[in-house]
């Protein structure tokens, strides 16, 4: 018998997702796994269900890296009907990754859902462009897609972590309905 969900957190924003005290409480009963390309955030995550993805200096590198450890990831997908990956497009990792992973767990039949954090219009026009393309990309394999956009802060005198912190709460409200 196949399980229903597994998470699976990717990038710098998906482990600040994982990481978060209140989704720690609520991982416990999960199955999920960390996927990175930052060894040390890879290392330093309390948890043996951390995959290191190897360098990536490129949106590229990231897809190329999912296709290396393809059989590993095979392994995990064999085990699930349905996936849903977590991160923060815009950067480099999880933006190839999540793409590479969502064709993946497609190709195999296994249902996925994307959960997505948009970088904040000051990230610049590299930035933008990427996401547009990832988003691209996903809408032929996702199941389906939940974009959390990272934009003007309610409060003027908000600190980014605190933002973050409210972002990643919303994303925790939505990340356990089916
Ligand atoms: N809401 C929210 N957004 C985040 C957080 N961390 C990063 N982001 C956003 O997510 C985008 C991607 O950032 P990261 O997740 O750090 O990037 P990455 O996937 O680790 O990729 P590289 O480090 O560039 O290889 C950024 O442009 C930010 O806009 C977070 O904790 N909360
Ligand atoms: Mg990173």
């Amino acid at each position: 018998m196949k399980e229903e969900t597994a998470l699976i957190f990717i990038g710098g924003a998906g482990i600040n997702v994982a990481k978060s005290k209140y989704s720690a409480s609520l991982l416990e009963k999960r199955p999920f796994w960390v996927i990175d390309s930052d060894r040390e955030r890879i290392d330093a995550f309390p948890s043996d269900n951390s995959l290191y993805l190897g360098e990536v200096h490129s949106v590229q590198d990231a897809i190329d890296n999912i296709i290396r450890v393809e059989n590993k990831l095979k392994e995990i997908l064999s085990h699930f009907k349905q996936i849903k990956v977590i991160g923060g497009l815009g950067g480099l990792t999880a933006t190839g990754a999540i793409v590479g992973l969502a064709k993946l767990a497609h190709s195999l039949d296994v249902s996925v859902t994307v959960m997505v954090f948009t970088p904040f219009l000051f990230e610049g026009k590299r930035c933008e462009s990427i996401t547009a393309q990832a988003i691209n990309d996903l809408r032929q394999y996702v199941d389906k897609l939940v974009i959390l956009k990272n934009k003007a802060k309610g409060s003027p005198n908000m600190k980014l972590s605190d933002f973050f912190g409210q972002q990643t709460q919303k994303l925790i409200g939505e990340l356990f309905i089916d």
